[in-house]
């Protein structure tokens, strides 16, 4: 179990104590999960804030911090879990390793929680909710104030999760280069997965979320791997890896099966190119996320533009929301620990703020992160085009957009599919940095490799 210097975690726990300073501080860690019965479990996944505040890696266990005193509750290995898991470390010996020297029975947690005191996170798996009712007899809401101390802290990346994050990249990266190469005419979908998990594992890590990879990427999120590829299409491979400690890389590149971009594909590449490129160069602290996310629908209109698939002004267009009928999605969002960083706390503590509402337009709805930038946030940078036939043809019949939208010129595009170019971004005092090495992003690169 790989873990910070006991110090980070001691900083952590006190700064998060300052922060909630009256009653006590539950933070549940995540139970194994029984795939099809309980002795044959999901792959463990430690819940992200136990891992931020407690960081070790083992099922079954509970921080609480009560006054000036830190206790985690769990359990030590049985002769018999021994027996069929094999001596490894006492919890005991993983507790100290993160500054924390009493540990009780899990069972006795209850004795300790005084329930009308006690902060807790929203909880997403439906054994933690029955564990909190019913086992510890919490009847009020997760605490608002916990929750916001948690993100103020998990949103500003410290130098060494910094470096876990650009390692999560790197590897990410090495996958993506290795589905490029097993990209060929001919060949299964499922094939380049292989490929993908291939890298993955030989690098001792896992993925970050399930592989987004297909050849009808104007499906945002395809999980079917099952179509044979064929030259003239594109390929959208969105995926990446988690390291040892858990930080996320989400990572996308598009690329043609045949190679070569065709003049169609090569047209489109570069406008959403540019919106990535452009967006990256806008990020320094004090931009507002939401600023750039319309910066780039606006550099996508002109695009489409430019190419005839649009007709009128262009700012009409970005306020009416034209965008999003070719991006239905956000720029992107923060990342961390979890892919979507903290999604289980509630985007509107993550991505927005008091007075600033989220939109109801398609596209600018799906903006998990829209207030300003601060220094040491990362983001994701994700904008992509796609043309969505059911969707067109939907706009079509309904009349809408008739004014800005050439739908006959379309017709020639309903077989595109989609692209997309992500890349993972650390807001740094003077403007930004794109983490981990280079992954090929260009015509020239990708047509190359
Ligand atoms: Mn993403």
């Amino acid at each position: 179990m790989k873990l910070f210097s006991k110090d980070v975690y001691i900083r952590r726990r006190s700064q998060l104590r300052e922060a909630v300073p009256q009653g006590q501080i539950l933070i549940m860690g995540n139970n194994e999960a029984p795939m099809n019965y309980t002795a044959n479990a999901y792959r463990f996944r430690q819940d992200s804030n136990f891992l931020y505040f407690f960081g070790i890696n083992m099922p079954g266990l509970a921080g609480l911090i009560d006054g000036n005193k830190t206790i985690i509750f769990g359990h030590e290995l049985t002769l018999d879990d021994i027996i069929w898991e094999g001596p490894v470390e006492p919890l005991s010996s993983f507790a100290e390793k993160v500054g924390v020297t009493e540990i009780h029975p899990l069972e006795d947690l209850p004795k300790f929680i005084k329930k009308d005191e006690v902060h807790y996170l929203p909880p997403y798996r439906g054994d933690r909710s029955i564990f909190l009712k019913e086992t510890l007899g919490i009847s009020q809401a997760p605490s608002v104030d916990l929750i916001k101390a948690v993100v103020a802290q998990r949103a500003i990346k410290s130098s060494e999760e910094i470096a876990e994050m650009s390692a999560a990249v790197n590897i990410s990266g090495a996958m993506h280069v290795a589905a490029m190469k097993a990209c060929k005419p001919g060949k299964m979908e499922y094939e380049i997965v292989a490929e993908i998990l291939r890298t993955v594992k030989m690098q001792n890590a896992e993925l970050s979320y399930p592989i987004i990879l297909s050849v009808n990427g104007q499906t945002l999120h395809n999980h079917f791997h099952g179509n044979q590829m064929h030259a003239g299409q594109l390929m959208l491979n969105d995926s990446g890896a988690e390291t040892e400690m858990y930080y996320a890389g989400d990572i996308t590149r598009t690329y043609p099966v045949s190679g070569k971009f065709t003049t169609q594909q090569k047209d489109i590449y570069e406008i959403v190119l540019k919106m990535e490129v452009d967006s990256i160069e806008a990020m320094k602290p004090g931009v507002s996320y939401r600023d750039i996310h319309l910066h780039a629908n606006r550099i996508l209109i002109e695009g489409l533009k430019g190419l005839g698939l649009l007709q009128g002004d262009v700012d009409t267009m970005v306020s009416e929301g034209v965008g999003g009928m070719f991006m239905p999605h956000g720029l992107g969002h923060a990342i961390g620990l979890d892919v979507h960083d903290m999604e289980d706390l509630g985007e509107q503590y993550v991505g927005y703020k008091e007075g600033l509402e989220r939109s109801t337009q398609l596209g600018l709805k799906s903006l998990r992160f829209a207030k300003e930038l601060e220094t040491g946030n990362v983001l994701t940078v994700e904008p992509g085009c796609y043309f969505i036939p059911e969707l067109i043809s939907k706009y079509k019949e309904e009349g809408k957009f008739k004014e800005f939208v050439n739908y006959s010129r379309l017709e020639s595009y309903l077989q595109f599919g989609g692209v997309r170019i992500e890349d993972n971004v650390l807001v740094t005092e003077n403007g930004h940095q794109i983490l981990g090495n280079p992954i090929p992003k260009t015509v020239a690169e990708i047509e190359n490799i």
